[in-house]
């Protein structure tokens, strides 16, 4: 840090509330953002953290229409499904707000209008498809067309997906409107234009030579951005969902969602504190924006010129962004379903948040594509959580257990090698911070790792358990030590791993500890009681590991039309066969297990003919109460079976994966029971 600052003002990427959050969403921007805050917290440093949903933009609008649904409707479904993952994996945000919030209409709005009664904007008429029967101008999004570069007839305005050609809506051959198939029309529009040319020369001075700290591929970036010359940018779109622009005349035009996102910054400070100007207008604070690589110029260029532009804002100080994450070697895509999501990664590992934040930190894109695997995974928690964080920490509280009731023993007098473990714990916090404080994240976490691999190192070499008989105040000593470096583990790596250090403090019985602490060795008092320990850390068992893989194969085969499904189809029947099948719909009205049997379900159906018993296998996938009241499919005139009993009168349908997961086969809306299914 070059400057002197008082407080810090951190921001994280206002994620589009178009889809949930995955592994790639975290590496690259929200864990290095929540590592960065808690450690300047536990500094007992001045910061604000602010994230929120990104909540306008095309994509939003055509998810809505695919869905059937308001854009409204979904930016609230998935504002509670992305705020929700961030809280379950510690992500420690002063507010995360949202941009369809009153006090952001307000500010964005203000924002614009300030600009635009300074006569900023350029005024510009362009001319744009126009889709004469719906009445609107229509996004580069909500064309489709012939790709001229490989014929595909389904190319959007603005990209074609299968060649990857980036288009703009006028390169399409044979141009259809998305909103009613109908050939668009081109139409004269105006939009309003921030002149960033205009700005080119104090942006040089300022990224170029004033930030050559940035890292190197934030600054390539720019650079590379300010070679090839800027171009005045639109801030307006015709569209339905936005901002309206505040100005007369403008009607159907709202502001351009990179124009109100980044602002959105500004209006959930302001939502958090009265103070908030304090934190955006003072030289004093350091700014600091995280973003993945896709989010620089916006950061870096257009944002910038509009907080110069308007006068009373400060600039960022530094913008790490980072590049991207892969997944097991290919570009993580949430239209291939190629991703891990937050939501499902905690259904499947329950309270194993510090494993996922460890994992992504040790790989996290610093400066260039990284990629995320399974086995490294569960290598890096094997290896490196349980067999050095986890080993050495419950080695010296179950030792401390057994011979010492469970209190911290007194220490005797040292040996060098006392003393230069202990030492070395400042050195590796001096390590830390100086990689912290740069942005070396990984570098950081290792550094951090290597008061545990000092601390189980100690233990090795001193190996208490082996003089517990003949010298027992040298154990004393050893495991005074071993838990002071333990301590010290609580508070260092508290960053990277908020919930396992939560616990051993807890543990430990150490009351709140701040980045002072870190480097001592009187944090625990000779005397003190410990509590009785758990495993910080457990061993992951390569059959989880497959159950990923396996999920993940599956997305690849059904991108590529291939069954995902080993076995093959059986061989044909005749209509008259099929015919002799009497499949109705019927209800569920009662389910109880069948005792003493470990899969068998005793339901009660009503099918329009009669109530009647079904015996089915499906224990293992369903409770009770998860089929009562469903419609279902019955094959009726299955001969009757008595089965532990109990004579079953009918099979019901249900669909089976490669896995062998179950799931029903109901109608998709409600039909009378009885219908017959053919
Ligand atoms: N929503 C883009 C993104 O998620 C965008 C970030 C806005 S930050 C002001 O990549
Ligand atoms: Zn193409």
């Amino acid at each position: 840090m070059s400057k002197n600052f008082k407080r810090h003002l951190v921001t994280a990427a206002l994620p589009y509330a178009n889809g949930p959050v995955h592994i790639g969403h975290l590496a690259g921007v929200y864990v290095p953002a929540d590592i960065y805050v808690r450690y300047l917290r536990l500094k007992g440093e001045d910061v604000v953290f602010i994230c929120g949903s990104d909540e306008h933009g095309v994509p939003i609008t055509i998810k809505a229409r695919q869905e059937k649904v308001s854009p409204q409707d979904i930016v609230d479904k998935y504002h509670g499904i992305i705020k929700k993952s961030f809280e379950d994996f510690g992500i420690s945000f002063s507010i995360y707000s949202r941009t369809t919030s009153k006090t952001h209409y307000q500010t964005a709005s203000d924002f614009f209008k300030t600009l635009y009664n300074r006569g900023e904007f350029l005024e510009k008429t362009t001319s744009q498809y126009y889709d004469e029967e719906v009445k609107q101008f229509l996004a580069d999004r909500y064309i489709t067309g012939t790709c001229p570069h490989c014929g595909n007839d389904s190319a959007y305005g603005d990209q074609c997906e299968r060649c990857g050609t980036s288009l703009n809506a006028t390169d399409l051959i044979h141009p259809r409107s998305m909103l009613s198939g109908s050939k668009p029309v081109m139409k004269d529009t105006l939009h309003w234009f921030l002149p960033l040319d205009k700005h080119e020369k104090e942006l040089r001075k300022w990224i170029l030579e004033e930030n050559k700290d940035w890292k190197p591929n934030v600054y390539g970036q720019c650079k590379s951005w300010l070679d090839a010359g800027l171009q005045p940018r639109a801030v307006s779109r015709d569209l339905d969902w936005g901002i309206p622009v505040p100005v007369e005349g403008a009607e159907g035009k709202v502001l351009y969602v990179w124009f109100d996102a980044p602002i959105g910054y500004i209006s959930a400070t302001k939502e958090l504190t009265a103070d908030w100007e304090k934190y955006w207008k003072r030289e004093d604070t350091r700014m600091i924006h995280f973003i993945g690589k896709d989010n620089i110029v916006f950061h870096c260029i257009i944002f910038p010129v509009m907080l110069k532009t308007h006068g009373e804002y400060i600039l960022p100080d530094n913008v790490p962004a980072n590049e991207f994450l892969n997944l097991e070697g290919d570009k993580i895509s949430t239209s291939r379903n190629w991703a891990v999501w937050l939501h499902e990664y905690l259904e499947e590992f329950r309270d194993k948040q510090d494993v996922l934040r460890y994992v992504l930190c040790a790989t996290m894109p610093e400066t260039k594509d990284n990629d995320f695997t399974w086995k490294d995974f569960q290598s890096r928690n094997n290896n490196e959580l349980v067999a050095v964080f986890g080993n050495f920490v419950n080695r010296a509280l179950v030792l401390t257990q057994k011979y010492f009731e469970g209190r911290v023993p007194e220490r005797g007098t040292m040996n060098d090698f006392d003393r230069q473990s202990l030492e070395e714990i400042g050195n590796l916090k001096g390590a830390v911070e100086e990689n912290l404080e740069n942005f070396r994240f990984r570098e950081a976490l290792k550094a951090g790792m290597d008061v545990a691999r000092l601390g189980n190192k100690y233990l090795a070499d001193t190996e208490p358990w082996k003089l517990i008989k003949t010298d027992p105040d040298r154990v004393k000593t050893i495991l005074h030590i071993s838990l002071q470096i333990a301590a010290n583990l609580a508070i260092i790596l508290e960053p990277f791993l908020p919930f396992t250090t939560a616990r051993l403090a807890e543990y430990l019985n150490l009351k709140k500890l701040t980045w002072k602490d870190a480097g001592k060795t009187d944090l625990l008092k000779a005397g003190e009681a410990l509590k009785e320990p758990g495993l910080l850390f457990e061993k992951i068992e390569d059959e989880v590991i497959e159950k990923q893989l396996q999920k993940l194969q599956r997305s690849k085969e059904s991108r590529n039309g291939s069954p995902s499904v080993s076995k093959p189809q059986k061989p044909s029947v005749s209509y008259d066969d099929f015919a002799k099948m009497d499949i109705r719909t019927g209800t569920v009205l009662e389910v109880i297990k069948v005792p003493k049997t470990d899969k068998l379900m005793q339901l009660k159906i009503q099918t329009g003919m009669d109530e009647r018993t079904v015996i089915s296998g499906i224990a293992g996938f369903f409770k009770p109460e998860d089929l009562v009241g469903k419609q279902v499919c019955l094959l009726a005139n299955l001969e009757p079976r008595t089965i532990k009993g109990i004579t079953s009168h009918g099979m019901i349908l249900l669909a089976e994966d490669a896995d062998g997961k179950l799931v029903l086969v109901t109608p998709t809306e409600g039909v009378s029971n009885g219908s017959e299914v053919k």
